[in-house]
């Protein structure tokens, strides 16, 4: 059965990256639309009737509201028929989701949003974290003989991986190069001829740390929960 799947978001490339990926990679078709285009109401007015008060949520068949990003990643998981059925491999690739997903903060939150001497304070001062969680996944990723994660194919934690690392190259391009397992993983992601086309027509984030924008349709505006 097909259903009609609107991802809510804002502007700012963060927790609904892994969603878009998964859905171009599993070839589902959405709409993806900005809070208030969907509500036509800014976001301090639609945020109180949101079930958990935060973005993205997914609205499936314009009746059911699905909140939190990983839930939203599981669901897609499902819908494509593509979810890990072995209960170990499956608690596996939890946990790597969940480890991956715990990067977002402070590192979304910087890139989309911190200037100047802000953006390097916090930049250093969760580099200690970033080091040891990129070490923890590389471990992971030596320790099976997989293309990716799990599989020769990637599953939702790889895109949940995949984001929130090369995220990290906005930050600071030199932490990856660290990890050369982890930056093979991410051209394997990227060389996946579905994903590789939502990668090159997603709008780019420019200015980082200066004053960051999304170029949208050729416009660069500011990243935040407002219309500009
Ligand atoms: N655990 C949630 C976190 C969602 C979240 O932090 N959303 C932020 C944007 S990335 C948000 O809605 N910010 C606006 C607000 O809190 O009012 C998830 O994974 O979806």
């Amino acid at each position: 059965m097909k259903h009609k799947l609107e991802l809510i978001y804002f502007k700012m490339r963060a927790l609904a990256e892994a969603p878009r990926l998964l859905f171009h990679y599993t070839n589902i078709e959405y709409e993806d639309l900005m809070s208030w285009d969907y509500y036509a109401k800014e976001w301090s007015d639609v945020k109180p009737n949101i079930p958990f008060k935060q973005l993205p949520m997914l609205i499936v068949d314009k009746k059911h509201e699905i909140c939190q990003s990983m839930a939203i990643m599981t669901f897609i998981e499902n819908l494509a028929g593509i979810n890990i059925t072995d209960p170990i491999l499956n608690a596996k690739a939890n946990a790597i989701m969940q480890s991956a997903q715990e990067l977002f903060m402070p590192l979304n939150p910087t890139v989309n949003f911190a200037t100047g001497e802000k953006f390097k304070k916090k930049r250093e001062d969760m580099l200690p974290f970033l080091m040891s969680r990129f070490e923890d996944l590389e471990k992971a990723m030596k320790n099976n003989d997989k293309k990716f994660f799990i599989h020769d194919e990637p599953r939702a934690c790889d895109f949940v991986v995949f984001h929130h690392l090369d995220l990290s190259k906005m930050l600071d391009p030199s932490i990856i190069k660290k990890f050369p397992r982890l930056e093979k993983f991410l051209e394997d992601i990227m060389s996946v001829e579905s994903v590789k086309s939502y990668l090159d027509k997603r709008p780019e984030l420019i200015d980082v740390s200066i004053e960051p924008k999304l170029v949208i349709d050729g416009v660069p505006q500011s990243t935040g929960v407002k219309k500009t």
